[in-house]
């Protein structure tokens, strides 16, 4: 199997810059060689430039660097749908999380050509589910799900959507963040959210089987988007939006295996990364340890480090 890296430095949709670096800090704390050493053929595309777009407006004064944010989901969309029609595994390195608004779509066009249904699973401290009218942050990170479930509300504004995630489709673990409109839009969606109370109480393997087994019935693929805020800030301190109370590494690397036992994923969003906030890198290194487990290394081959 080959894996695909595509580096996406997008920061416009985030309050702080630095994820700019994101891709090469990846590449830095060993990414490639990691993948090769499991047995994997790897491709790094390298970097993706945004397509160009226009200044937009919106209505709602807090929305910033709407057009660039744009610029780079369609530039995203386009290489997401030929790296997975490639039969390639496609891992996307952000980048903020509006690299989602791209990702995702793109790879549900190839599963609805492909006659399978997209499912997603959305590792995060935060559903990302606002919308253009509901966000009081502005930061567009904040709004890829609400977009590519099919709010009409991007109607015009964002790339058109072919190919909407149906919101049954979808399950979120890790989060401890919601702003109310996000909490409607939770609630109306009826999307699956395995909060931290709840991981707190029942653990990550439970829900999680239960989900990959739903997708298994259906013959789904499966795109997994984990955002660095998803772990414990102590372990992962290099994101701007750091929640307290977060997934553990043992709860982490758990998922991860989980989800290559599954066999069942078929393209990665490793987001968010700010390397300006680390400290020797170490939340790369643990994001491409994830990302080692996730491609098949087994707690017996994990090398003592102290990140
Ligand atoms: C907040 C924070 N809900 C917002 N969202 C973050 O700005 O919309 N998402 N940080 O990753
Ligand atoms: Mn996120
Ligand atoms: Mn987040
Ligand atoms: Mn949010």
């Amino acid at each position: 199997l080959t894996c695909t890296l595509v580096g996406a430095p997008v920061e416009s949709g985030a309050s702080q810059v630095g994820c700019v670096m994101g891709p090469d800090a990846f590449r830095t704390a060993g990414l490639k060689t990691t993948i090769e050493d499991l047995g994997y053929r790897v491709v790094d595309l390298g970097n993706i430039v945004p397509r160009a777009y226009g200044d937009a407006a919106h209505v709602n004064p807090s929305i910033h660097h709407l057009g660039e944010t744009i610029g780079w989901a369609s530039a995203l969309e386009d290489v997401a749908y030929r790296a997975i029609k490639s039969s390639s595994l496609p891992i996307f390195l952000g980048g903020d999380h509006s690299l989602s608004i791209g990702t995702v779509p793109g790879v549900a066009r190839h599963a609805a050509e492909a006659g399978r249904e997209q499912f997603v699973l959305w590792l995060d401290a935060h559903p990302d589910i606002h919308t253009l009218k509901t966000t009081t942050s502005g930061n567009l990170h904040g709004t890829p799900v609400a977009y590519f479930t099919g709010q009409e509300d991007f109607d015009g504004v964002y790339p058109e959507l072919r190919y909407r995630v149906d919101p049954a489709n979808i399950c979120m673990m890790g989060i401890r963040s919601v702003d109310p409109a996000e909490n409607e839009h939770l609630t109306r969606t009826g999307i699956e959210v395995h909060d931290m109370r709840a991981i707190d109480e029942r653990g990550v393997a439970g829900p999680l089987r239960a989900f990959l087994e739903r997708i298994k019935k259906t013959n789904g693929v499966l795109h997994v988007s984990l955002d660095v805020d998803f772990l414990e800030p102590q372990i992962a301190p290099a994101v701007g939006t750091t929640v307290p109370g977060g997934a553990t590494f043992r709860e982490a690397h758990l998922v991860m295996e989980m989800l290559c036992d599954s066999g069942l994923v078929t393209s990665l969003d490793l987001v968010e990364l700010n390397p300006f906030l680390d400290e020797r890198g170490r939340t790369a290194k643990l994001m491409v340890d994830l990302c080692a487990s996730l491609l098949g290394r087994k707690v017996l081959d994990r090398p003592t480090r102290s990140y």
